[in-house]
């Protein structure tokens, strides 16, 4: 989501697709149009992702269980280090870079960072990814990516989180460039989807490069998600207030390529900007149970926004 996007509408975070993993079903994400960032980068607090901790993780799919169910519902979240292989990893390299190279003229979901709009038609197109921001909706537009999305393991351990059958409410994959990727400021992903509050969300972050703080690794509040939703100010984002960071919990959550974090969608997380000139690049999909049915923009807002409710920023 950008700055620019209003809250309740579809901005760049909030999704609008329902695709069940489990069956094949019919393209459900709308393209969405080619967008530059228009936002300058702010500056986001110096201590805002100083953090305390490195977030504990299983070593693999083979180890998720029942255990780990648990600690997800005391903290938030998993880490599952060596979750899909070094080939799988390189599939879904190769099924973004080809649809970054415009392979897809159908698919307009990619939003570039606003420098790119001058460069753009100058830079050969395996250099376009270091201008990426994000892509949204493209597992209709690429089957590798598609595979991803329905890996068997991640939806197993996905369903065991959530209860049910999960379906894919957002797919998404996030681009920090070398030295100019910028800070997600601090939120909860359900203050951007149109689901009842109560919903078990889950989401799927993972790392195809390796993931650190230096390069805009996830920073999480453990166990956050259980002080359910908090209300989200329009500054650098549609963001939690940075006075209302739990600075001082802050656990990071360094990642290996292939390594996935599990992520309630409750949990306070964010990304600070790059300071490195290494590449990092990440899928994340979102999924909730198939059977549950959307609310208005308006509905969610009444929880996740601020008017009318005693809290200031
Ligand atoms: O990967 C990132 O930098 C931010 C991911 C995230 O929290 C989001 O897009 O909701």
């Amino acid at each position: 989501m950008t700055a620019t996007s209003t809250p309740g509408t579809t901005g760049t975070t909030e999704a609008t697709a329902t695709t069940a993993p489990q069956e094949q079903t019919a393209a459900a994400a709308p393209a969405v149009q080619l967008q530059f960032d228009t936002r300058e980068i702010d500056e986001c607090p110096p201590d805002l992702y100083r953090h305390e901790a490195i977030a504990r993780g299983i070593d693999s799919f083979d180890n998720f269980g029942e255990e780990a169910v648990e600690f997800f519902q005391e903290y938030g979240y998993v880490v599952v280090h060596h979750a899909f292989s070094p080939g799988e990893v390189q599939q879904a390299l190769d099924g973004l870079l080809y649809l970054i190279a415009g392979n897809r003229p159908d698919f307009r979901g990619i939003q570039f960072e606003a420098k790119a709009r001058k460069i753009l038609d100058t830079i050969p197109p395996e250099q376009r990814q270091d201008v990426v921001r994000k892509l949204i909706g493209y597992v209709e537009f690429d089957e590798r990516l598609k595979a991803m999305s329905r890996h068997p393991r991640l939806i197993d351990a996905v369903s065991r989180l959530i209860g049910e059958p999960p379906a894919l409410w957002a797919d998404q994959a996030l681009l920090k460039p070398p030295l100019i990727g910028r800070e997600k400021p601090w939120h909860q992903d359900h203050a951007y989807f149109n689901l009842p509050i109560g919903t078990r969300i889950v989401g799927a972050w993972i790392a195809l490069d390796e993931a650190t703080p230096e390069n805009g690794c996830m920073h999480i509040i453990p166990g956050s998600h259980r002080d359910g939703p908090v209300v989200h100010f329009k500054r650098r984002d549609w963001q939690i207030c940075d006075e209302h960071v739990a600075v001082g919990k802050i656990a990071a959550v360094p990642l290996e390529p292939g390594g996935v974090l599990l992520f309630d969608g409750l949990l306070h997380h964010g990304t600070p900007p790059t300071q490195s000139e290494r590449r990092r690049r990440a899928l994340q999909f979102h999924y909730y149970p198939a059977s549950v049915a959307r609310i208005t923009g308006e509905e969610r807002l009444k929880v996740f926004g601020s008017e009318g409710k005693d809290v200031t920023c």
